[in-house]
């Protein structure tokens, strides 16, 4: 045996024998199955460029000592044929202990409980239908808050400024959470003492909705509710105008995309929507979240804010769990987030593992949505 080869040895000894003192580095892995392409297109591309943006800022502060976090984005075409393909890849091939996503309540529908089978975590972060998602399992959880959240008391402050009593509403029939907006709008509107005069459905392929809108006019309501994602729903806000149609108009959450204001045009101005992000928020945690953004070039919609809260919500389970970051370490970190600060206000988990912060109401001023105060 050589000098140079025992030497050797000797020092492969010594890291066997350190090893067990110091933590072997871990990289984290975070599937994401996004809306890139397809009816919720307006969504996906903002909610890439935010989880992105948390994992490359979270990775550079050093949020977790040894811990790397990975983000593996893909789109999921809206569909719930595509959402179920990534996340049996995300489950089986790439093997990330947690999935962000998927974009839709409909692909959601679909693909969480092959998640909740595999018992991988999912953080919905755009998902709002009230049900069939966080009650398909214990493995599922959100960072959005439903229309049931939102829409009822944004319907409240709308009211009490306009004071309506007819409301008409149009939604989409093929669509799980166009759908269930639509029973939160009626729910909310007959438990405040509003009629419903009118009902009129449509369905995503549409791109004519001037029969549903003219038989609705000839009701002559004071509000007209729509429950539509944001495609359907800058042709449906575009064509009651043209239509000289001047209804106050309130959307549900599928409104919260900057793609609506910019494809309805002016035509937009004046239109409603409950939201689940106050973007004028003095908190700290928002002003840093804003901040990081602007410095990348990016202004933030809802979408962004509730997919960077994600990372912050997972990187706080990761903390929680003494920065083990298995399936089940996510899962059980999950359970113990509470009161976190994200640009969302403070966040913690319901029973249900549905998401608790303030909603906030917005309004279309001058071609953006702006904060109701
Ligand atoms: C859902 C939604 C969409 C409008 C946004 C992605 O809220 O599908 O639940």
């Amino acid at each position: 045996m050589t000098c140079t080869l025992r030497s050797s040895l000797a020092v492969a000894a010594a890291l066997v024998v350190a090893a067990p003192s110091a933590r072997a580095a871990q990289t984290v892995k975070i599937g994401g199955a996004l809306s890139m392409t397809g009816p919720a297109a307006a969504y996906g591309g903002s909610q890439k460029a935010c989880i992105q943006a948390a994992v490359e800022e979270l990775n550079k502060g050093g949020a977790l000592t040894g811990v790397t976090l990975q983000a593996i984005l893909e789109d999921d075409a809206s569909t719930k044929e595509q959402g179920i393909a990534l996340f049996q890849r995300f489950i089986n091939r790439d093997k990330v202990s947690v999935i962000i996503g998927p974009t839709l309540s409909n692909t959601a529908t679909a693909a969480d409980p092959l998640a909740q089978a595999a018992k991988v975590p999912v953080v919905a972060i755009s998902n709002t239908a009230p049900k069939g998602i966080t009650d398909i399992g214990d493995r599922i959880w959100r960072v959005s808050l439903t229309e049931l959240q939102v829409i009822t008391p944004a319907l409240k402050r709308i009211r009490a400024k306009l004071g309506f009593k007819q409301a008409a509403l149009l939604y989409g029939n093929d669509d799980a959470f166009t759908q269930a907006g639509y029973n939160v709008m009626k729910a909310a509107l007959q438990a405040q003492g509003i009629a419903v005069v009118g009902e009129q459905t449509f369905a995503k392929p549409d791109r004519d909705y001037n029969a549903q809108l003219t038989a609705l006019r000839a009701l002559n309501p004071d509000i007209l509710m729509v429950s539509a994602l944001a495609e359907n729903a800058a042709g449906i806000v575009a064509q009651a105008r043209q239509l000289g149609w001047n209804v106050t108009i309130m959307g549900g959450n599928g409104f919260n995309a900057p793609a609506f204001v910019k494809n309805a045009g002016p035509a937009a101005e004046g239109v409603y929507a409950g939201t689940a992000w106050n973007k004028v928020s003095a908190d700290p945690a928002n002003q840093k979240f804003l901040g990081v953004m602007k410095a990348r070039g990016v202004d933030p919609d809802q979408f962004c804010a509730q997919a960077y809260s994600a990372v912050l919500v997972i990187t706080e389970a990761i903390r929680q769990s003494g920065l083990k970051g298995g399936r089940d370490d996510v899962e059980n970190g999950l359970k113990k987030v509470k009161d976190l600060a994200t640009p969302l206000g403070k966040f913690s988990f319901l029973e249900s593992r549905d998401g608790s912060h303030e909603p906030a109401l917005q309004v279309v001023k001058d071609g953006k949505f702006q904060i109701v105060q």
